[in-house]
């Protein structure tokens, strides 16, 4: 079936949103085609405006881990929106929510829900700096934290997708204190921190980068990380908003053995509906307002539907066997990709962290942002537009993950393979001409 319902959809978009989107990495320009418009989605399967069905591998960038409208995710928003969606008064599933995330993940003694991963990240920046009384942020090269002014330098995302270094609009007084390093490059952060490790309020990093495409830590990296800030008085700050409930019950903290000072959260905590939150140490936390002074709030921060969805989908992950099956399934893909990428003579460099995981379309070793832009993004889009013509739905960019749910099963993954083998055959075609 053709795109003409999306399409037409998109063109009246254009006429009231900026670009048609409501998000840049939707927009799927970076793979050259009009996006998709989405009718409804359930398990692997999402189905556009036209009635075309695509296994999912974007799973709304993370949050449904356990697939699309799950009935036990479905259920608690309905039976929670029977009873009010928004009362700006505390409420009980706010406590459970705050009790179940410390129990979870390991570095956190207290947690604030907010309404993104922008406004977790924001919030922890803003704390790091009133808790410390320091000015410097380090962030690094390719990691994406949202849309926060000082966190918007050398980000990856849509910012590496189309090729944008910063933004218009952002003073430089704004990130005159924020310094972008290489990812894995504990030398060079050394260094830094020997000049100006007295000034640095946080250190804050995606644990597992998975906004250049996936590029894990190596290993030196994360307990590099923990010592200089210790040796430093910085504060170590994880953005877990993929990683978090991702790689286990943990997150990366847990995988890596890492304990950080603060923990940024989002995604699937909301079970897809708005939710984001930062959390840590005692002592940090309670310099936020009204316990402390540190200002940080939002009208729908702990929304009792959000809270009911991400309940629901936290309680079903602490199941026995989720994160086990997730792995299977996740390395059953990743190795019949590779074997798919090698019958047809096409170099690609893959990586995958748990369910979570990319092809670099280069026959070079990714460690960081620079050699992740090494990749053909002409590649990419080919890759792209022959898997989605075979029904499988990729991320609209070279640089950001693919993302396996509990939902996809093996017939999935062998629908995937069969494709990825004809997707692999159209660049290597593309590449003798
Ligand atoms: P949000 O504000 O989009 O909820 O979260 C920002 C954010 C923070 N930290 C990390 C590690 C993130 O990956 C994100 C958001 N991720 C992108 C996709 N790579 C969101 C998709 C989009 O921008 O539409």
């Amino acid at each position: 079936m053709g795109r003409e319902g999306s399409e037409r959809f998109y063109k009246e978009a254009c006429e009231v949103i900026p670009g048609g989107v409501n998000s840049p990495v939707r927009s799927a320009r970076a793979v050259g085609m009009t996006p998709l418009f989405i009718k409804e989605a359930r398990g692997s399967r999402i189905v556009d405006a036209d009635g075309n069905t695509y296994i999912d591998y974007v799973a709304s960038w993370g949050p449904m881990i356990l697939g699309h409208a799950h009935p036990r995710v479905v259920e608690a928003v309905k039976a929670a929106a029977e009873k009010g969606t928004s009362y700006g008064i505390p409420t009980e599933p706010e406590l459970r929510m705050a009790r179940m995330v410390v129990e979870m993940v390991p570095s956190i003694e207290m947690i604030r829900m907010v309404n993104s991963g922008t406004e977790a990240t924001m919030s922890a920046v803003r704390l790091a700096r009133g808790y410390t009384g320091r000015k410097k942020i380090i962030k690094f090269n390719g990691c994406y934290h949202g849309h926060v002014d000082s966190l918007l330098v050398r980000s990856g995302s849509g910012l590496a997708t189309f090729g944008i270094p910063g933004s218009p609009g952002i003073p430089d007084e704004v990130v005159q204190h924020t310094l972008s390093l290489p990812y894995n490059d504990l030398a060079e952060l050394r260094k830094v921190m020997k000049d100006v490790g007295g000034e640095v309020a946080g250190i804050i990093v995606e644990p597992v980068a998975a906004n250049m495409g996936v590029v894990p830590p190596e290993a030196d990296f994360l307990p590099g990380l923990r010592s200089l800030c210790t040796q430093h008085g910085a504060l170590l700050i994880f953005d877990e908003v993929i990683t978090g409930f991702r790689l286990g019950t943990g997150g990366a903290q847990q995988l890596y053995g890492v304990m950080p000072d603060l923990t940024c959260l989002g995604k699937i905590i909301g079970g897809g509906l708005p939710v984001g939150a930062y959390g840590g140490r005692r002592d940090i936390m309670s310099r936020m307002a009204p316990a402390g002074d540190v200002y940080q709030a939002g009208t729908l921060s702990g929304n009792p539907l959000a809270m009911s969805a991400g309940l629901a989908t936290l309680q079903l992950l602490r199941e026995e066997g989720v994160y086990e099956e997730l792995d299977r399934k996740t390395g059953y893909l990743a190795r019949g990709m590779a074997q798919a990428a090698e019958a047809a003579g096409v170099k690609i460099f893959q990586t995958r962290v748990g369910s979570i995981g990319c092809a670099f379309f280069t026959d070079r070793t990714v460690r960081d942002f620079e050699t992740a832009q090494t990749s053909d993004t002409q590649a990419y889009a080919a890759f792209f537009q022959e898997m989605l013509k075979r029904g499988v739905y990729l991320a609209p960019s070279q640089f950001e993950a693919f993302f396996i749910s509990a939902a996809h099963t093996l017939e999935d993954l062998d629908r995937t393979l069969e494709a990825a083998k004809h997707g692999f055959e159209r660049v290597k075609e593309m590449d003798a001409r």
